[in-house]
């Protein structure tokens, strides 16, 4: 029976992703879907995102989160629009939710949008909400071994961003075994080592990040 429940959750996300595509695609909205342990540095490093994107791309943020708006705040303060998406406990993101908020925004005025999801490396995995491409973010403190351990995170992302580089010397991390661990579940995967402290990578990341909203959208 329980796995009967979960199958169904799973179909319906799946339709409600499809809508979000097509409505996403006609607006020429770019999605983002960024994920990774809570601590990880997401919020971070979307404000180095907007930082070094926002004169070329009208960005807007959904921060999701269980309780609270820290992090919408530290968005807004930028002058992004932004929506707090309180999840009511729940530790990922449906696409329902999505769908519900998207009429806050004015689509037509976007080009990228960016979601950052509840920190978590499980089942946020299991959820598509109508991106195009999907960032983990995993850092330096976290160990080196949750690729492996986390592989589902890891082999559904276009894109890991090794963060907190700038940590590395104070800590056991193999960047070596988290890159090849990351490619041989996932060959196409685009690694990043990335300090959202520093700057340290950001634009290599950018530029990557960039050039795959241009080949949808400008070509
Ligand atoms: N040293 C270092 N600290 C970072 C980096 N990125 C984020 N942090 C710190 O890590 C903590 C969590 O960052 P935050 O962006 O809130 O993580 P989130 O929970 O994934 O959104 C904060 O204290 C950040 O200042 C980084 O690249 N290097
Ligand atoms: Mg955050
Ligand atoms: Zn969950």
């Amino acid at each position: 029976m329980e796995i009967k429940i979960v199958r169904q959750v799973l179909e319906w996300n799946e339709d409600c992703n499809e809508e979000l595509k097509a409505l996403f695609k006609k607006k020429k909205v770019f999605v983002l879907n960024v994920m990774g342990s809570p601590g990880a540095g997401k919020t971070s490093l979307i404000t180095k995102m907007i930082e070094s994107m926002k004169d070329k791309y009208s960005i807007a943020v959904i921060e999701a989160d269980i309780e609270g708006k820290i992090d919408a705040e530290k968005i807004n303060s930028m002058g992004i629009p932004v929506v707090q998406l309180h999840t009511g406990g729940a530790c990922h993101i449906e696409a329902m939710s999505i769908k519900n908020i998207v009429p806050e925004f004015d689509l037509n005025k976007i080009d990228v949008m960016i979601i950052e999801n509840i920190g978590n490396l499980v089942c946020p995995a299991e959820f598509k909400i109508g991106e195009d491409i999907r960032i983990v973010v995993l850092s330096v403190p976290e160990g080196d071994d949750k690729v492996e351990k986390y592989p589902l995170m890891f082999s559904t992302s276009e894109c890991l961003v090794v963060n907190k580089y700038d940590m590395l010397k104070y800590f056991d991390f193999k960047y070596d075994r988290v890159a090849s661990d990351a490619k041989e579940i996932n060959p196409k995967i685009n690694i990043f080592p990335v300090s959202s402290s520093n700057g340290d990578g950001v634009d290599e990341f950018v530029k990557w990040l960039e050039s795959e909203i241009d080949k949808k959208y400008k070509s």
